[in-house]
């Protein structure tokens, strides 16, 4: 997981939160930090040009003088209007980056003007650009939606819980700065968080989170027991103080955060990540297990339950009983990047393991979702460096429209595949993340939408992660998985393992 020096290399940029992001953002390709691709300023380069505009200008009643006859032929001519095969715009996923911004575009990468998060106190910071430090919200002008608001974009569900907090009951340091809400005057999000010496009315901001509860109500085998749920269900402990546990202390993910992560490992060393679906049965990527040509069935293992990945013992992983990559896939164009893993003994579903819901059918994430990519990848994408601790990062969602746009993907990701981080190369899945999950909340169940794959680098800007799209691949998922149930005792026969 790998979160882009320039904006910090720990995680925190990855769980800042924007708030407004319904806001105006900047279209695809607009001059961003590190930005290459700058098509728009080049525009206005040329127009500085002498003579340039006016040039311009020619060519633009000349072009309005052809469209205006095209329409013309069109309109007197209606089988001109039919289009060629193979030629039609719809046929065509690449568009130029222009296009890409134009109506209807997604505005995938907004600017951060402001950010959030929870300190161990649990109480609420926010940092407005281009102010480095972390500011204490005072609390006049707050309100439980905004409460809400901040919650679900820093990757919960709810809000659990808010307050004031005196600053009477509080030691802080005498350069501690506070910031206020103003009444919203319909103006960028940034201009509304007034940064304050004090707070009038002497309190401030305290606010939790919860929302990694009820993992997966939906689940095939979760939780494990029937009626009312337990305590020990709800994976209170992850649900109560994931997010302070982690930003502050610069820790790695919690325990229980993330049950269904897995580590695919060869022998004791970590290849992939993977998700536990069921008892018997780990997702992970199809590329992942291509070098299970080489090696027996027997070498691999799937380990769960673990953050620190220093704690895994070898033996005490789970063994593969079947190594099942989809029947479609291929390494050139890494479409269909999906493969199943038959376990040996089932897991033993706990608090801290436990399966992710498969997304229904047909169901569809809108871009700018917040959704959650985990794993034990590299850290930096400079240096061969995994993490010993699992890590997590918050990726919205992007439209398959830009990133297959001219300057992202150019037309490489097919239907079987999603795109999913910032054009910013704020935060993004990296080596050794790959088979992991992309999970998304809906209506209070963490859904796996995306198997890590592939991408560019990693935080490159301009080339977000790119996804298996766990949708396309559910009715392969249960016809397989019931394929195994009927045919046990089963031959280890989708992959020549020994
Ligand atoms: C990899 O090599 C890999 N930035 C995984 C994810 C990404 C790039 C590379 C996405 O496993």
């Amino acid at each position: 997981m790998t979160c882009c020096s320039s904006l910090k290399l720990d995680d925190q940029a990855s769980m800042e939160a924007q708030y407004a992001e319904e806001g105006p953002g900047p279209r695809i390709c607009r001059a961003e930090p590190g930005n290459q691709l700058q098509p728009v300023s080049q525009a206005r380069y040329w127009c500085s040009f002498r003579h340039g505009c006016a040039v311009l200008g020619a060519l633009g009643m000349l072009a309005g003088v052809g469209v205006g006859s095209w329409l013309l032929v069109l309109y007197l001519w209606p089988a001109a209007s039919q289009p060629t095969s193979g030629t039609s715009q719809d046929e065509d996923p690449t568009l130029s980056c222009l296009e890409a911004g134009g109506e209807g575009a997604p505005l995938p990468s907004p600017p951060k003007a402001v950010s959030f998060r929870i300190n161990r106190e649990d109480l609420l910071e926010v940092q407005v650009r281009p102010r480095p430090d972390w500011l204490l919200v005072c609390h006049e002008g707050w309100n439980p939606a905004l409460g809400v608001q901040i919650c679900q974009h820093l990757g919960h569900l709810r809000l659990a819980h808010h307050k004031g907090v005196d600053l009477s009951d509080l030691s802080l340091s005498s350069s501690q700065a506070f910031s206020q809400l103003l009444p919203s005057l319909g103006g960028p999000p940034g201009e509304l968080w007034q940064p304050r010496d004090n707070c009038t009315s002497g309190r401030i901001v305290s606010l939790k989170c919860s929302g990694l509860g009820i993992l997966t109500t939906g689940g095939p085998h979760w939780p494990p027991t029937s009626g009312p749920l337990s305590r020990s269900s709800l994976l209170a402990e992850c649900g109560a103080r994931p997010l302070a546990s982690r930003i502050v202390g610069g820790q790695a993910v919690a325990p229980g955060r993330w049950p269904w992560q897995a580590s695919v490992t060869l022998g004791s060393r970590h290849m992939c990540g993977g998700s536990v679906l069921a008892p018997h049965w780990v997702v992970t990527a199809a590329h992942c297990m291509h070098s299970s040509r080489l090696s027996r069935l027997s070498s691999w293992q799937v380990h769960t339950g673990l953050v620190s990945h220093s704690a895994i013992r070898p033996h005490q992983g789970a063994m593969l009983e079947k190594i099942i990559p989809h029947p479609f896939y291929s390494a050139q164009s890494h479409d269909y990047d999906i493969a199943l893993l038959r376990l040996r003994t089932p897991l033993n579903f706990s608090d801290t393991v436990g399966a992710v819901c498969l997304p229904a059918e047909e169901q569809h994430f809108p871009r700018g979702s917040q959704c959650w990519v985990s794993g034990w990848g590299h850290t930096d994408p400079s240096y061969s460096h995994s993490s010993d601790m699992l890590q997590d990062a918050v990726v919205p969602l992007l439209s398959t429209e830009v990133c297959n746009s001219s300057c992202v993907y150019s037309g490489s990701l097919t239907s079987r595949m999603l795109c999913a981080g910032y054009l910013d190369g704020r935060a993004d899945a990296c080596q050794g993340d790959s088979g992991g999950p992309l999970v998304c909340p809906h209506q209070y169940t963490w859904h796996l939408v995306g198997v890590v794959s592939w991408g560019r680098g990693c935080a490159e800007p301009n080339h977000p992660g790119v996804y298996a799209k766990v949708a396309e691949f559910v009715d392969w998922i249960r016809d397989t998985v019931q394929d195994s149930l009927l045919s046990r005792p089963m031959v280890s026969a989708n992959l020549t393992a020994r």
